[in-house]
């Protein structure tokens, strides 16, 4: 009976914390895990080579503003994304976003969960990453496809909304990100292609596409990241 009464004390005590954080006066922890849903080998070329996919470290941006890293049908900004997208390398992006106008952090994350250096997810491998943010603020990522020329994911350039009416989200958000096209070099068929991440010869290699940034729509079921990737956001509980 006593352990059952300080039970429902210790839950009203919870919900009133959580009800401050969600005014606004102390910033809510997110705990993003991006993993890949793969298997080996799933995917055969024209010439019938076995690819499988991976994808690259990345950013977790926190912002006020809605477009902070590309605009849709605008040509990339020459900020980062074109390595991010064609090399899987985010720091220059990273670095360009941290401070910028509307911008509140930036996090990157590159090694994979359990391993000890920097790399790419490969199947069945997560990233995880923490930010944090107050009621208003929105969630932006940004992660290469391999395998592709210069494809990223990312949500719509507005961002994920991280608070729905003052609460923090939570669960499952892989279907609000999308597949990018960063429009910065031209395509080669997935898993084969000679300038294509693997096996490029060196980073930045391969024909200029001077593009714009689009959604790609090439038919394919691999190219939805609903059917490669799962993302979900745990919000923390706030300190006692
Ligand atoms: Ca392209
Ligand atoms: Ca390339």
């Amino acid at each position: 009976m006593f352990t059952k009464i300080s039970t429902v004390v210790v839950g009203a005590l919870l919900s009133v914390a959580g009800m401050v954080s969600a005014n606004g006066a102390e910033p809510t922890k997110f705990t993003i895990r991006l993993e890949n849903t793969t298997k080996p080998d799933a995917f055969t070329a024209s010439n019938g080579t076995k690819w499988s996919l991976a994808f690259s470290p990345g950013t977790a941006v926190v912002h006020t503003d809605k477009s902070v890293i590309f605009t849709s049908g605008k040509k990339d900004r020459g900020q980062g994304l074109e390595a991010q997208s064609e090399d899987g390398d985010p720091s220059t992006l990273a670095k360009s976003l941290a401070g910028a106008k509307g911008v509140k952090s930036v996090a990157v994350f590159n090694t994979p969960v359990g391993a000890s250096t920097p790399g790419p997810i490969t199947p069945g491998a997560s990233y995880e990453v923490t930010v944090s943010a107050l009621p208003g603020e929105r969630l932006s990522m940004t992660l290469m496809r391999g395998q592709s020329n210069d494809w990223f994911y990312a949500p719509a350039e507005a961002g994920i909304e991280l608070f729905k009416a003052g609460k923090a989200i939570s669960g499952d958000i892989t279907s609000q990100l999308f597949l990018w096209d960063a429009g910065t070099e031209v395509d080669q068929e997935a898993g084969i292609g000679s300038e294509q991440g693997p096996r490029q010869k060196a980073p930045n290699t391969g024909k200029a596409e001077t593009g714009v940034v689009r959604k790609v729509q090439d038919g394919k079921s691999y190219s939805k990241p609903y059917n490669v990737m799962r993302i979900t956001i745990s919000p923390a509980m706030p300190a006692m």
